[in-house]
C-alpha cells in the first residue's frame, strides 16, 4: 500500500520511516517531493492533533492516497507551555531573522530561559500523528516525551530543539542519541507506533 507522508520537514521523513518500519508496518511511504504543487497547509488549529489532521486531510485530498502527518513541538514549563503549536514559527513571531530557522527558534527559547535555574527547566516534546483517507476515515494519536532544557547545545543528530533537550532518565541530549535510541523513547516514536496500529485497521 502507498501512503503519503504530508510533511515539508525533510528531517521528519527518516524518523517516521524508521519508526513505521520498526513497528513492522509494510507500507510504501512516499514523500511530498513526489507531488510538486502539494499545498503547504496553514496550521490554523490550536492543538497538535487538530493541525496534524489538517495536514493529513489536505494531502489525502490532493493526492487521492492515504496520507499521514506529524504536528509536533516543544512545551516549556516555565513559558506556560509555549512555544507549543507555535514551535516551528516561534522566532519569526518575535521578528528574529536568521537563515537557519531551527537555530533561531532554539536560541530564542534559551534566551527566554536565561535566568531560569536548572530545577525549573522542565519541558516536553509532543507529537500528534494523523492519518486521513480519501474516503474520509481518519485518526490521530499523540505521544509525549518529558525532559529538561540545558543551556549549551550538544550533539548533531535529530533536528530542531534536540541539541538542548535532555530526555528524562538520560544524561545525553536528544541530538546525542542515535536515531534508534531517539525513536525508542520519543514523542514521535510513541505517536507513530500507535498510528501504525490504526493504519493496520484502516488500510
Ligand atoms: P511540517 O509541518 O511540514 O511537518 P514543520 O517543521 O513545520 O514541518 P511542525 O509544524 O510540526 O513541523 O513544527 C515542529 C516544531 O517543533 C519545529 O520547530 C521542530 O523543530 C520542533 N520539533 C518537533 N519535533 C522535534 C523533535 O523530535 N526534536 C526537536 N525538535 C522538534
Amino acid at each position: 500500500t502507498s501512503v503519503v507522508l504530508a510533511t515539508h520537514n525533510a528531517k521528519k521523513v527518516p524518523e517516521v520511516r524508521g519508526i513505521l518500519a520498526g513497528a513492522g508496518l509494510d507500507v510504501d511511504l512516499i514523500g511530498l517531493d513526489g507531488y510538486p504543487g502539494a499545498p503547504d497547509v496553514a496550521e490554523t488549529e490550536t492543538t497538535f492533533a487538530g493541525n496534524a489532521l489538517l495536514k493529513a486531510r489536505a494531502i489525502a485530498e490532493h493526492t487521492g492516497l492515504p496520507a499521514i502527518a506529524d504536528d509536533s513541538g516543544l512545551r516549556v514549563d516555565e513559558l506556560k507551555g509555549m512555544p507549543g503549536v507555535l514551535s516551528a514559527r516561534w522566532s519569526g513571531r518575535f521578528g528574529t531573522r536568521s537563515g537557519d530557522k531551527d537555530a533561531a527558534n532554539l536560541e530564542l527559547v534559551l534566551d527566554q530561559l536565561a535566568d531560569t535555574p536548572e530545577e525549573r527547566r522542565g519541558a516536553e516534546f509532543v507529537c500528534a500523528a494523523a492519518v486521513a483517507l480519501p474516503s474520509g476515515d481518519e485518526g490521530v494519536l499523540e505521544g509525549v516525551l518529558r525532559g529538561r532544557l540545558i543551556t549549551e547545545p550538544r550533539g548533531t543528530n535529530g533536528f530542531g530543539y534536540d541539541p538542548v533537550f535532555v530526555p528524562e532518565g538520560e544524561t545525553r541530549t536528544a541530538a546525542e542519541l542515535d536515531p534508534a535510541e531517539k525513536n525508542a523513547i520519543s514523542h514521535r516514536g510513541i505517536a507513530f507506533r500507535l498510528l501504525a496500529a490504526k493504519l493496520r485497521e484502516l488500510l
